[in-house]
């Protein structure tokens, strides 16, 4: 083997021992660079005559081409070998079960909501909303609530910025206010057919919503959701209300054979008023008797500061918790449950 064939065979044998493309670089510069052995071979033939230049150059230039196609031979084996890696690396299992993207559902009090305006919908109630922060005219005072009463200290109810310095602004402790204000926009928007002495279309509204009080303990939370219910007409009476309360919470709870007891008590807002207390017939709750709401005919100065005559308008109102409903419902024995917002428990009411 002559020395130019030496040359390329230990150029190649160089390159393959090369594992990088940096170690390659280096084996590159010993036979190829500024100062590697091609071009020292090739400044060696300045003492030749100009035919043998032209022999050696050819044959020098060859094997210059021969390590440059080595070169790049294995450049491209070295580029390969990496992708292949990194493929491999990198592979995905396409046969794998996909992630599911996790699946939402309502909160239990909003299935509940959904129910009450459902059946209240279907005996002609339309759905009342109204702002958190009230005023203490709408949340007290016009609901007939006396100056000194204990409901308006600081130790019952969340005062705000705003309103007035001896009638703060404070959070809703009831939405009374909202069927307040809607029966206020109810008269507004017939007082043309109440001029002509005609009357006005009845009242009939439900209020459900979040609602606050400084109460908090296994039972209570000072952010709560409350549904009031308001029927007021011409001769609208507290049959009217046993009626569409039983009715309620019969469709409510699907149980045709729930007994309902109205119970005497006592609310500002309403003479007489009653506590709703119900009776199931089977289950593990029946015959116990359990308090779900409020209720009683609207108090004469209620309905006159809805913008209504007490002598030729009255009606009833009742209050629920929605909270105890879907507790009732659901048989869930801890309202905290409610708002700690556990994945574990909210999919169990999809
Ligand atoms: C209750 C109990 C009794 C009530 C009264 C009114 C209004 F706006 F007509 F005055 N709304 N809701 C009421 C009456 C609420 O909750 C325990």
């Amino acid at each position: 083997m002559n020395e130019l064939d030496a040359l390329v065979e230990s150029a190649r044998a160089g390159f393959a021992q090369a594992a990088t493309p940096a170690d390659l670089e280096n084996a590159k510069a010993v036979y190829l660079g500024k100062s590697g052995r091609i071009t020292e071979l090739m400044k060696g033939m300045g003492s030749l005559s100009v035919d043998e230049k032209k022999t050696r150059g050819a044959a020098i230039n060859q094997a210059k081409q021969a390590i440059e196609g080595a070169l790049h031979a294995r450049r491209q084996a070295l580029a390969d070998a990496e992708l292949e890696a990194q493929l491999k690396a990198e592979a995905l299992d396409v046969s794998l079960p996909g992630r599911q993207r996790g699946q939402g559902g309502l909160h239990p009090v909003s299935l509940t909501l959904e129910r009450i305006e459902s059946i209240f919908g279907s005996m002609g109630f339309d759905v009342a909303e109204g702002p958190e922060i009230e005023s203490d005219w709408f949340n007290f005072t016009a609901l007939n609530t006396p100056a000194d009463h204990p409901a308006r200290s600081m130790h019952d109810t969340f005062y705000v910025e705003g309103g007035s310095a001896d009638a703060p602004n404070l959070l809703r402790t009831h939405t009374s206010p909202v069927q307040v204000r809607h029966a206020l926009q109810h008269v507004e928007q017939h007082r043309a057919l109440s001029d002509t002495g005609q009357a006005m279309p009845e009242i009939r509204v439900i209020a459900p919503g979040r609602t606050y009080r400084v109460d908090s303990d296994a039972t209570h939370s000072p952010m709560f959701h409350q549904c009031e219910g308001l029927w007021i007409g011409e001769n609208v009476s507290f049959k009217d209300l046993k009626f569409v309360f039983t009715n309620f919470c019969r469709a409510f709870f699907e149980r045709d054979d729930l007994v309902l007891r109205f119970r005497p008590s006592f609310f500002p807002f309403t003479e007489p008023s009653a506590e709703i207390d119900i009776q199931f017939q089977s289950g593990s709750l029946a015959g116990r008797w359990l308090e779900v709401a409020g209720s009683g005919q609207v108090h004469p100065n209620v309905v006159r500061n809805m913008g209504l005559d007490p002598e030729r308008y009255i009606g009833f109102a009742f209050g629920m918790g929605l909270d105890r409903f879907t507790m009732l419902r659901y048989g869930v024995n801890d309202l905290r449950l409610f708002f700690d917002g556990d994945i574990r428990f909210l999919t169990q009411f999809r």
